[in-house]
């Protein structure tokens, strides 16, 4: 595993949860935790699981013994690492967004292929038992005709202005700002759900046109780190309006500064029968409303997630009991190893899936530049 600070704890401690909860042909081992400042990895291998520790990922690369990297580094350094892995002959798993741009998503992807390796990118959201239960109604017809995808995200971790520049404000290191972290996650959720998206007007906008230079120090916290200041070259906010292959049309919303939302990450279905709601903050629940329900109790009821009828839920706790943001991490990681032992061919979201989201994140981005919409082509 490459990275050790949020999506490092997240992904590392998914690893270590598989094997109690589901019963799998290939168990993961923490082999060894990459970083560059040597006695942080060394505490977090200590304090993750991890056996050993290296500064250099490349030496990953040489060893028999490492049969997986996984990717949780600043997105500039995904598409370096994951094709050096795969041409090594190394499943890999990669945090999103896949790349900086198109033409590194499409190379990642192409490099995974040739290389005959497992490939899968991060999007953790559509792991949520409710989501694949959502799929699920929505591939039956249950909601009929699909018209309207709307999603939105909404953090408000970075509205002070005086909360430092952190690689996830920096265009070199990240690519975009919420259109690449946080939409990312919706128009996953969107192709998942609805389908392929034919064509998008974007906006993005940043409130806040300079900040203290400063760096991560947790989470989503961070420390700044003397008194230099700089400007912010990435979106604070996003907008997407789409039409999707099908017919359908989506609106999109992503955004740092909406107070309050600490992580709202939101999304609702019209079809010709019926609709569906789902939202992070309540993960284990789908509200669903259906037409065909008598006269006077209509109404969007709200199924929990939780029987063993419900993906992933039984493999957990007996029917009733929740589960959180980190059983997310553990089903995607599962259907990663299944993809490494041989079933089911290549897991979904793929590093295709990947390229796919990126082309429509940059079509956004292109949008919002000219101020009009943009076809997608793949
Ligand atoms: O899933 C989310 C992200 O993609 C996380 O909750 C935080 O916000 C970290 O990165 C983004």
């Amino acid at each position: 595993m490459v990275g050790y600070k949020f999506m490092g704890k997240a992904h590392s401690h998914a690893y270590r949860d598989l094997p109690f909860f589901f019963d799998t042909d290939v168990e993961p081992v923490l082999q060894t935790l990459v970083g560059r400042n040597q006695n942080a990895v060394r505490l977090a291998a200590e304090k993750l699981g991890w056996l050993s520790y290296e500064t250099d990922w490349r030496r990953l690369l040489e060893r028999d013994d490492i049969d997986v990297v996984d990717i949780g580094t600043p997105n500039g350094s995904h598409a370096e690492i994951a094709i050096a892995a795969a041409k090594a002959g190394k499943h890999v798993l990669c945090e999103k967004p896949l790349a900086m741009n198109t033409l590194q998503a499409k190379e990642m992807w192409k490099a995974a292929e040739q290389a005959g390796v497992v490939h899968m990118i991060c999007h953790n959201y559509r792991f949520a038992p409710a989501v694949q239960w959502a799929k699920k109604l929505i591939q039956e017809g249950v909601l009929g005709d699909i018209y309207h995808f709307r999603a939105q995200y909404l953090q408000d971790w970075i509205m002070d202005p005086q909360f430092p520049l952190v690689w996830r404000m920096r265009k070199e290191v990240t690519g975009s700002g919420t259109l690449g972290d946080l939409m990312a996650h919706s128009i996953d959720l969107a192709r998942f759900l609805v389908g392929e998206i034919r064509e998008v007007s974007g906006l993005l906008e940043t409130f806040i046109k300079t900040r203290p230079v400063g760096e991560m120090s947790g989470g989503l916290e961070a420390a700044a780190s003397g008194g230099a200041v700089a400007e912010v070259d990435v979106d604070d906010a996003a907008a997407a309006l789409a039409r999707f292959e099908n017919g359908a049309v989506g609106v999109f919303e992503a955004t740092r500064f909406a107070k309050g939302n600490r992580n709202g990450n939101r999304i609702e279905i019209n079809g010709s029968k019926g609709s569906i709601r789902w939202e992070m903050d309540r993960m284990n629940n789908l509200e669903l409303y259906l037409e065909n329900d008598p006269l006077g109790i209509q109404g969007f009821r709200s199924i929990t997630c939780t029987e063993g009828v419900h993906p992933y839920a039984g493999a957990y706790w007996p029917a009733g009991h929740p589960i959180g943001y980190e059983h997310t991490f553990i089903n995607l990681m599962h259907e990663f190893m299944r993809g490494i032992s041989g079933k089911g061919g290549n897991p979904s979201p793929s590093f295709e899936d990947g390229y796919r989201n990126q082309v429509v994140l940059e079509a956004i981005e292109q949008s919002a530049t000219a101020g009009a919409k943009v076809a997608i082509t793949y």
